[in-house]
């Protein structure tokens, strides 16, 4: 790991300079008010942290180093985390090292297994893949090496350890949760030479003969790899891992928030809500329809899965992104056409409902990734969050690979109470 580590000894130490003079001539500088809109409403919106792996513009959306959608959709997994990480893409050299690391690393312990399989066959698939990882915790560099007295300064070569260990057992992981779950529970053979998403469909077993699924989940992992620091799993895991928690620890906490309906299980729940569009009014269903079944939804108090966001004010792009791949190799599926036919008619609704109290009308990624994998027989939905959280422990090792890096502290906001609140706004 000799490349990889290099690049992210020099970006540490860059960004350690930047902060250290900051911080020397800017301690007390403020840099955002906290309204009571602020403390009571979630710190949407509040300035309250850095995070150099990547950064969500409300218009443009996400950014890896400067690199928008459009400019890294075509790429790696490997290769977005060693952006992610480094803040650069890897050459041929670098990406080669990679990826014989994580083939060297990717065998899940067998206890794993016997623990998942011991589970009832009704668990939501997230729970036995947090529940994967959360029972690896024992295989921690990172947990080791402090036990033992190592200096704060290589915290993050552990942490890197941990996190190489982590992703090179995620497609077998995932595609065990699957097949325990929805097929018979045989695992396929861990040890062939592919990449991180070509390991994943080889395992599932599911259309894997077909390279254009392959090419989606390339898609998918990279396009949800990561969404700055304050999003709920990624933000989870990185006060988890403040505590000096290793990344097994701080990836199953991130998870486990990624696992609501608000965040990352939205995926699942877009395509229940079209599968209810599909058995209440069919396959064909008329725009007309579709805003008819839309207002009800809404009117009886359902959020409409898939539509809004904290941060993003605009079409997500990672949803154009796999807008293009479904135009390209899914145009007949009936999910993706009720996809299409919900963007057309769906933010109009929004806008206009209630006084436009809904901050942002416009499709998240949550909004089409699951049309697409229903396509390629991926008909399960309660796994679509898996996938999502697959491709955000990405995010939280890059994440906290640099937060040991920079040696930031444990994270621990005030909270008050309302009386002091009351006496805060009546000085
Ligand atoms: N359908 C119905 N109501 C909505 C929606 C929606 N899609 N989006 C926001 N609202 C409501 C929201 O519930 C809130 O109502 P109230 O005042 O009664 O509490 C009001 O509009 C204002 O909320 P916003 O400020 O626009 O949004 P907020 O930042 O609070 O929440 C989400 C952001 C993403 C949680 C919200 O838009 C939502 O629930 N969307 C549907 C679920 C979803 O797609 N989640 C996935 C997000 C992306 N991801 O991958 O994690
Ligand atoms: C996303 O990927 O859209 C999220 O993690 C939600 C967010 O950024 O708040």
């Amino acid at each position: 790991m000799k490349l990889l580590k290099a690049k992210i000894e020099q970006r540490i130490s860059s960004l350690c300079q930047e902060i250290t003079e900051i911080y020397a001539k800017h301690t007390q500088q403020p840099i955002d008010t906290i309204t009571i809109k602020h403390v009571l409403g979630g710190m949407r919106g509040m300035k309250a942290m850095v995070c150099n792996t990547s950064y969500v513009d409300p218009y443009d959306g996400l950014f890896i180093s400067g690199y928008s959608v459009p400019q890294f959709e075509d790429k790696t997994p490997e290769e977005i985390f060693f952006l992610l990480c480094t803040g650069t893409f890897p050459s041929l050299e670098e990406q080669e090292e990679l990826h014989q690391e994580l083939q060297q690393r990717s065998e899940v312990p067998s206890y794993i297994w016997n623990l998942l399989r011991s589970m009832p066959s009704t668990t939501h698939p997230m729970t036995l893949f947090s529940m994967g990882i959360l029972a690896m915790e024992e295989l921690s560099v990172f947990k080791q090496k402090y036990l033992e007295g190592a200096p704060k300064s290589d915290y993050w070569k552990y942490s890197l350890e941990d996190a190489l260990n982590l992703i090179a057992k995620l497609p077998a992981l995932a595609a065990g949760v699957y097949k325990i779950l929805f097929m018979n529970g045989e695992l396929a053979n861990n040890k062939l030479n592919l990449d991180l998403a070509g390991k994943f469909t080889h395992l599932l077993g599911v259309n894997n003969k077909d390279a254009s699924f392959t090419n989606l989940m390339r898609l998918y992992l990279v396009l949800h790899c990561d969404h700055e620091g304050g999003n709920v799993s990624a933000f989870t895991a990185r006060v988890v891992n403040s505590a000096l928690s290793n990344l097994y620890y701080a990836a199953s906490a991130g998870l486990n928030g990624l696992a609501g309906p608000l965040h990352g299980l939205a995926n699942q729940t877009c395509l229940h809500f079209i599968n209810s569009i599909h058995e209440q009014i069919g396959l064909d269903a008329s725009l007309n329809d579709i805003s008819s079944f839309v207002q009800t939804k809404l009117d009886s108090g359902q959020v409409i899965p898939g539509y809004g966001h904290a941060v993003l004010r605009e079409t997500d792009p990672r949803f154009t992104s796999f807008m293009k791949f479904g135009d390209t190799y899914c145009s007949d599926s009936p999910y993706f056409k009720t996809v299409k036919k919900l963007y057309a008619v769906t933010p109009h609704i929004l806008e206009k409902f209630k006084g436009g109290k809904i901050s942002n009308p416009w499709p998240n990624v949550d909004a089409i990734s699951g049309s697409l994998l229903y396509h390629y027989g991926i008909t399960h939905f309660d796994f679509y969050t898996v996938l999502f959280g697959f491709s955000r422990i990405l995010g939280f090792c890059a994440q906290n690979i640099m937060a040991r890096g920079l040696n930031q502290p444990i994270i621990r906001p005030k909270s008050i109470t309302n009386e002091q609140l009351k006496e805060l706004v009546n000085k």
